[in-house]
């Protein structure tokens, strides 16, 4: 599918639109009602949005993001900036962070979990198109924000791989993909103690409760959080008590292509030696990671359940982790473009277009409209593009453009979309699906150049 010019430029208008509508001044809300504070991997897709239209706002962006950072490094998956006119929950009181000497002083407010790590992603993007006459500023600011991205990935290196497997271990479903049923059995496993009371307020914004997840994964989430909060968010403490350990290889992959990142703005950053060593040794052992949780009779990777000690074996978006850490083994690579056009993903008839659900349609546990159970999401697929585009897949790249630009041009910037019907689902007017149209629409234009 390609989209007419006309098309891309009122896209351009729009999406720009999005972001400017929801900028709260130094920061983004991730959607206008449904998440009005600043959450961490939505700040890192926005930015690579505000690259597009001010690379000073968009370091701005990770700048705020990385002030609330944790005293292991740990970047908080939502900082709540939002006065009490935007109500969201769980809200600050519920994850009482005040518990942890490590998280950051008041006025600071953040939850005690984080999100992958795609800041990286953005700060190369930000590099990339920064202006000649603005780069003197813009790599000062870089160079302060470096070593605190490096700080990051080492917390994910070590408090969160203590095993030094290569793979990140998740603490909730709230670290990327929530309601997935990658987390089913491991939740199924938990016995909750009933959460205190709570009034979700998720339903004011998105009222289709077969969008959203259930209220039995609600009790399960915040019940998850007094876990954490009773561990004071102590690493070493949940690592040895907590019942929820995953190593996620979606997450794992993240990481992967974000070291490959930092690796990359070494010279520009001044990066250390120390730190260039640091950085190579993550990279190889976040590939050798996923290299041993690949299956070569589904050519998928597996998530790994560590306190069940068993492998999750599902087909969901997260199993293609060897294609989004841009892998380099040419026979895994062959097996996962395979079976990404095979009918268990793009290839399915019924899809509206060739984009990759969050949930294959032949899992069991497959709901078309329920958030990470089904739906397409713009970010994931464009996470997906630009691996393909960096792999050197680029008609499969471009593909994934033109049918997410076409997905796009109702203009509503929807959360996710139901994949038969292409209809928008969840928020409308979404930072990070505005942002990544930006990144998008602007790639025609590196192409005509380059090419
Ligand atoms: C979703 O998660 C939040 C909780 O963090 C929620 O449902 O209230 C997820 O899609 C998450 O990955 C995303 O960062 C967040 C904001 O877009 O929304």
């Amino acid at each position: 599918m390609s989209v007419s010019a006309g098309t891309r430029a009122t896209l351009r208008e729009q999406a720009a639109a999005v972001l400017h509508g929801n900028d709260a001044g130094g920061w983004t809300r991730a959607a206008p009602v449904l998440y009005p504070h600043q959450w961490s991997w939505d700040s890192a897709f926005i930015a690579i949005g505000w690259a597009h239209l001010d690379v000073s706002r968009a370091i701005t962006e990770l700048e705020q993001l990385f002030a609330a950072q944790w005293a292991t490094g740990m970047v908080p998956h939502v900082v709540f900036r939002a006065g009490p006119e935007h109500p969201y929950f769980p809200g600050p009181e519920w994850w009482d962070t005040s518990v942890s000497p490590a998280a950051p002083a008041a006025p600071l407010r953040t939850t005690g979990i984080c999100q992958p790590p795609v800041h990286a992603l953005a700060l190369q993007r930000i590099w990339q198109l920064t202006p000649r006459e603005q780069r003197p500023a813009i790599r000062a600011r870089l160079q302060a924000l470096y070593p605190r991205v490096v700080n990051w990935h080492r917390y994910l290196a070590t408090q969160r791989d203590p095993e030094a497997s290569g793979l990140v271990t998740t603490y909730h479903p709230w670290e990327g993909t929530d309601n997935s049923p990658r987390w089913d059995r491991a939740l199924e496993r938990i016995t909750v103690a009933r959460p205190g009371p709570y009034t979700r307020l998720d339903g004011n914004a998105v009222p289709d409760p077969s969008q959203r997840p259930t209220n039995w994964d609600y009790d399960r989430f915040l019940w998850l959080v007094e876990q954490l909060r009773k561990y004071r968010y102590d690493d070493a403490r949940i690592y040895r008590e907590y019942p929820f350990l995953i190593k996620d290889v979606f997450f794992s992959a993240v990481l992967v292509a974000a070291n490959a990142a930092l690796l990359d703005l070494a010279d520009v950053a001044g990066a250390s030696g120390e730190a260039r060593e640091q950085l190579a040794g993550w990279l190889d052992r976040g590939r050798a990671g996923l290299a041993g949780r690949f299956d070569p009779r589904t050519g998928l990777c597996a998530d790994y359940d560590v306190r069940a000690g068993a492998d999750i074996r599902l087909k969901t978006f997260a199993g293609f982790a060897p294609l989004f850490a841009r892998t380099a083994d040419p026979g895994q690579r062959a097996a996962q473009l395979r079976l990404l056009d095979s009918a268990d993903f793009c290839g399915h008839q019924g899809l509206r277009w060739r984009l990759l659900p969050s949930t294959s349609p032949a899992e069991p546990s497959f709901e078309p409209r329920n958030y990470w159970r089904g739906p397409v999401w713009p970010v994931i697929s464009w996470l997906l593009w630009q691996s393909l585009d960096l792999l050197g897949y680029s008609d499969r790249a471009d593909a994934v453009r033109g049918d997410s630009l076409g997905q796009l041009a109702d203009g509503e910037f929807g959360e996710y979309y139901e994949p038969f019907t292409g209809k928008q689902l969840g928020s409308t007017r979404q930072s990070w699906t505005a942002a990544v149209t930006l990144d998008w629409l602007a790639s025609y234009q590196r192409t005509a150049v380059s090419g």
